[in-house]
């Protein structure tokens, strides 16, 4: 490989040794960057982030490289958030409703019991709401969230205690909530005992009876062993959760325009082949899982909406979020309140 003056300059305002080849082509990684997440590696989420960072690094010529980070390496969401802010951390995906403590928009995608189906989400998501909420994120100066946002799923309630089918069967249930505002709230409304806690610690609450319960999607229970720790599973699908795949905006804007269209496009692309991963676990893991001795019901769904609307959940959110934001989520919804 011959150095030109502008390969050394370039190169000399990097952070790794610009000179390492890595592959039979001689090629300079100009951007070192790390991902973070909170979900075991054999999740849609990180096996495709596994696969982004490949094509980042074969289409950027190797000047990218992405490393990826499961599973809390890095700390839990809360520490990721403020890396991220800092710059300490390049990238992570976070759910919009624990980046409700930062950002209260977000947390919109979260109603309970307000999309009523995937083509609603991803109209809304990947329409005026989500554009909406990445406005809002941007404003924070310091992060922003790329287009299309990750899947997660509809979360579901498990325990160790009993099958969940009306709202009272949630009454004094200890059950562990992620770190957002409004899981606490709605789960308050239903009369559960929420404790917020980062995913990172949320096996071993289970396991020794911190909490008794908690609520995620059944890809998470299934790739995060949860089902090793909780008996019952109620498919209450009480929201939708996803992930904005996120970066420091410092250093995105020093890549330059060609890098940062092909992150861009990278992101968005790999958005629709984790969802599609996604979804197709979450709808066939119930065998699966009853295999291994969780015992599924489904529940009265009608029941929770009138509870929750009953205890003013949705008017108090309505109030929080603003009418506009609220009639643009009405939009894809319908009316919920
Ligand atoms: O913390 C959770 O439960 C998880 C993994 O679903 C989120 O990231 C919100």
């Amino acid at each position: 490989m011959k150095l030109t003056r502008r390969a050394v300059i370039a190169a000399s305002s990097t952070l790794v040794a610009p000179w390492v080849v890595t592959s039979s082509k001689a090629q300079k990684v100009e951007f070192s960057v790390k991902f973070g997440s909170n979900l075991p590696a054999t999740h849609p989420l990180n096996t495709q982030a596994v696969a982004l960072a490949a094509k980042l690094k074969t289409e950027s010529k190797g000047r990218i490289d992405l490393q990826v980070f499961p599973f809390n390496q890095l700390g839990n969401d809360t520490d990721m958030l403020s890396q991220l802010r800092s710059g300490a951390l390049d990238f992570m995906t976070l759910s919009p409703l624990i980046l409700g403590t930062l950002v209260p928009a977000a947390q919109i995608n979260g109603v309970g019991f307000a999309f009523k189906d995937y083509n609603q989400v991803w109209s809304a998501m990947d329409g005026d709401l989500g554009a909406h909420v990445r406005q809002q994120i941007a404003a924070t100066g310091s992060i922003f969230a790329f287009d299309k946002i990750w899947d997660n799923g509809y979360r579901h309630v498990t325990n160790s205690v009993r099958p969940i089918i009306v709202p009272d069967d949630l009454k004094g249930l200890k059950l562990r909530t992620p770190p957002g505002p409004m899981w606490v709230s709605m789960f308050k409304a239903l009369e559960a005992s929420p404790t917020p806690l980062n995913f990172a610690e949320v096996y071993s609450a289970l396991q020794t009876k911190v909490v008794e319960g908690q609520e995620n999607p059944l890809a998470i229970v299934s790739t995060a062993k949860l089902n090793e720790v909780q008996k019952y599973c109620s498919m209450t699908g009480h929201m939708w959760d996803g992930y904005w795949f996120m970066g420091n905006k410092k250093l995105f804007d020093r890549f330059p325009a060609d890098l940062q269209a092909l992150m861009t496009k990278l992101v968005a692309e790999f958005a629709l082949l984790q969802r599609a991963e996604v979804r197709k676990l979450n709808d066939s893991l119930q065998a699966d899982l009853k295999v291994k001795g969780m015992l599924f019901n489904d529940v009265q769904i009608d029941a929770f909406r009138t509870k929750l609307r009953a205890s003013g959940f949705y008017a108090d959110w309505h109030k929080k979020f603003g009418d506009e934001a609220w009639s643009q989520l009405e939009k894809y919804t319908g009316k919920l309140s």
